[in-house]
């Protein structure tokens, strides 16, 4: 397709995300405060603007008493945790924007009502609206690594179900073979949605023995409460032992295939960003190292080696078991 020759997509969050920005990011936010948050707040459907779009939000999110949820003692970390405040103001959200900077702009996505589709290959295709799904789900809190492939790295709390849980509840069929998830799509609230050479909506996937692993986890909360909008909520993929990208957020639908999903990335960019995208510190993107990972740290930013499976090859390995020819990698 013509569009692909925009080049806009090729520089993701990466490289390309001077120092300063993070080094700043008090200040900025400190300023923010004060100036440019009236900006933001105009560009908000809200007649009130940014102040009333988060109050909105706090009063309104009927999950709220939901957390906090007892912690699984068996994903601990060695590590400290990345400070609150960081986890939820330097993100990836390209609906949003192709920045970092997107939490505020997130707060226009409106997550109640929220329906979520359950459909292809499974007994029974279902709606089901997400306090419904919520109330079914067994929710613990788990503490995650999180890399992201363009080499930047968190550690942190979420909370919510096994995505084993939630097949249980979808009884896809034997023959299914994936399992497809879809962001949701609104451009008057996700304006990153009207720059028409992306290939909206985002789409990620799964083999079936993935999502069926221990790791992979659904986080509906983060940092012992809802999980905010801008890092997914409602609904929001965990498996930390691939690239970020593959963690899609504001999930709507849950589809069970027998052929594999060319996902949101591998459309604007197969030969970088593949379906697998096991971290791999030993195999390069193609324009940069993954050999180490800066982990964004509560004494700010320190340079650490990647691990094999982003340090989780013990609970996935033998997934891969026989398909090593495969682009594991990316
Ligand atoms: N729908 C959607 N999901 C997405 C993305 C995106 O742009 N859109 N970015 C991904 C990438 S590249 C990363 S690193 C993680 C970042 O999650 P965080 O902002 O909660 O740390 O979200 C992933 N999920
Ligand atoms: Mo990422």
């Amino acid at each position: 397709m013509l569009i692909k020759i925009r080049r806009g997509w090729e520089l993701p969050e990466s490289a390309a995300t001077p120092e300063s920005v993070f080094t700043n990011r008090r200040t900025v936010l400190k300023g923010l405060a004060a100036g440019p948050l009236l900006a933001a707040g105009a560009a908000a459907p809200f007649a009130g603007g940014l102040g009333r779009a988060l109050a909105d939000e706090d009063e309104a999110d009927p999950s709220a008493h939901l957390y906090p949820v007892d912690r699984n003692p068996a994903y601990t970390l060695e590590r400290p945790l990345t400070p609150e405040d960081i986890a939820t103001t330097y993100n990836n959200y390209y609906e949003f924007g192709s920045y970092k900077e997107i939490w505020q702009k997130a707060q226009a996505l409106k997550i109640r009502p929220w329906t979520v589709e359950i459909d292809g290959l499974v007994e029974q295709p279902m709606t089901v609206a997400i306090d419904d799904l919520l109330a079914q789900m067994p929710l613990e809190e788990r503490l995650y690594r999180h890399r992201c492939v363009e080499a930047w790295s968190i550690a942190v709390p979420y909370s919510g179900f096994p995505l084993k849980a939630l097949l249980d509840f979808a009884r896809p069929l034997g023959d299914a073979k994936y399992l497809v998830m879809q962001t949701f799509e609104d451009d008057d609230v996700a304006e990153g949605q009207r720059q028409f050479w992306y290939p909206w909506p985002y789409i990620e996937g799964l083999t079936m023995a993935e999502a069926a692993n221990e790791l992979a986890f659904i986080a509906t909360g983060y940092y012992g409460k809802p999980i905010p909008k801008q890092n997914g909520a409602p609904l929001r993929l965990a498996v930390p032992w691939k690239y970020g990208f593959k963690h899609i957020k504001g999930i709507v639908r849950f589809s069970f295939t027998d052929e594999r999903p060319v996902s949101f990335w591998e459309e604007l960019a197969g030969h970088e960003y593949g379906f697998w995208a096991n971290v791999n510190p030993d195999v390069p993107h193609p324009r940069w190292s993954q050999a180490n990972e800066r982990f964004y740290g509560p004494d700010g930013q320190e340079r650490r080696p990647t691990l094999l499976h982003n340090g989780y090859a013990e609970q996935v390995a033998s997934l891969y078991d026989g398909i090593e020819n495969e682009l594991l990698y990316m």
